[in-house]
């Protein structure tokens, strides 16, 4: 059978290969303007939501700045990304007088491009509840992104670094420290900063974040071909960890599907949902659990987020 031989002869060459340049398995045969968007499996996320659920469960109903149930959603976090490959480093700061870390971790591969494409989500929740939705959804869909990264053994044409802001809930003190912190060198690397903030609610909107037109356009792109309107996310504009970004100057861009807002009836009749009832009916409460979450909103934008990483990160 000489077709099976010689295609084992090109994996054990291409293992060698690897090796030798210590790539471990990395392919660099598919031109990177080729590689297609990957399928983020929803199923997945949530499982990541349902740890977080559980860890909270465990520590007194939140994952709050300052308590244990932060420590071991960052530990979560952090195992999966670590045995995935990424190299991850903690970033710790203060507030209230409590210790917090921000989790940043970096795909060791590819970057050929010299700029770096940033994508994060906070990691905290209230302390009034799991915090599910607000942020487990957007912690899930970038750390499932972050682990097909590892899966497909991309070699993206920017460097890709995943942020896991600690703070956000106390305004964003997480991300600030990061960006204030961070040498003028490094800042001017980031060719954007893709930021999730709630993206699985139970009355969804489908709000695209206005600040950067172009990368506000490929993202109207990938609801377009979906046949789903959106509208500017102006509802989190001053209250998520964007913000640090943009007073430095950083191209930022994301999704949001809505928190205590009240949807009217004219995104009633283009959205589906509720008129009339808020876009998370448990912001910041105890009910932000996994049953909070719209998973065919989940999906679509754990899918969105792909897309974009791989638009502006990995094909780029
Ligand atoms: N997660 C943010 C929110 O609830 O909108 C926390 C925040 C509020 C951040 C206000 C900045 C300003
Ligand atoms: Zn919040």
């Amino acid at each position: 059978m000489p077709f099976v031989s010689s295609r084992s002869a090109v994996v054990a060459a291409t293992t060698l290969s690897a090796l030798l340049l210590g790539t471990a398995g990395v392919h660099a045969e598919e031109p990177a303007h080729k590689v297609s968007d990957p399928d983020i499996s929803v199923a997945k996320v949530m499982r990541h939501l349902d740890a977080l659920q559980k860890i909270s469960d465990a520590n007194n109903g939140n994952r709050a700045h300052g308590t244990p149930g932060y420590q071991a959603s960052l530990d979560y976090v952090k195992g999966k990304l670590d045995a995935a490959g990424y190299k991850t480093s903690i970033q710790e700061f203060e507030f209230g007088g409590k210790k917090s870390w921000n989790l940043i971790a970096d795909w060791p591969h590819g970057g050929r491009s010299g700029k770096v494409l940033m994508v994060g989500a906070h990691l905290d929740s209230v302390d009034t509840g799991p915090g599910i939705n607000d942020n487990g959804s957007s912690v899930g869909a970038i750390l499932e992104t972050a682990l097909t990264v590892s899966a497909k053994k991309v070699s993206p044409s920017h460097h890709l670094r995943f942020a896991f802001w600690g703070t956000e809930e106390e305004t964003y003190i997480g991300s600030t420290h990061y960006v204030n912190t961070l040498p003028k060198s490094e800042l001017s690397k980031i060719s954007a900063y893709l930021n999730f903030d709630m993206i699985g609610s139970p009355n969804p909107g489908y709000f695209v974040y206005d600040q950067s037109p172009e990368i506000a356009r490929h993202f109207q792109a990938f609801f377009d071909a979906k046949g789903i309107p959106t509208e500017p996310a102006t509802a989190l504009n001053g209250r998520s960890d964007h913000e640090p970004f943009l007073a430095k100057g950083v191209q930022v861009g994301g999704i949001f599907t809505g928190s205590a807002e009240v949807k009217t009836p004219e995104q009633a009749a283009k959205w589906g949902g509720t008129a009339g009832e808020a876009m998370d009916k448990c912001y910041h409460l105890a009910c932000d659990t996994p049953a909070n979450i719209n998973q065919h909103t989940l999906d679509v934008n754990s899918d969105a987020i792909a897309a974009m990483v791989w638009k502006l990160g990995v094909r780029k």
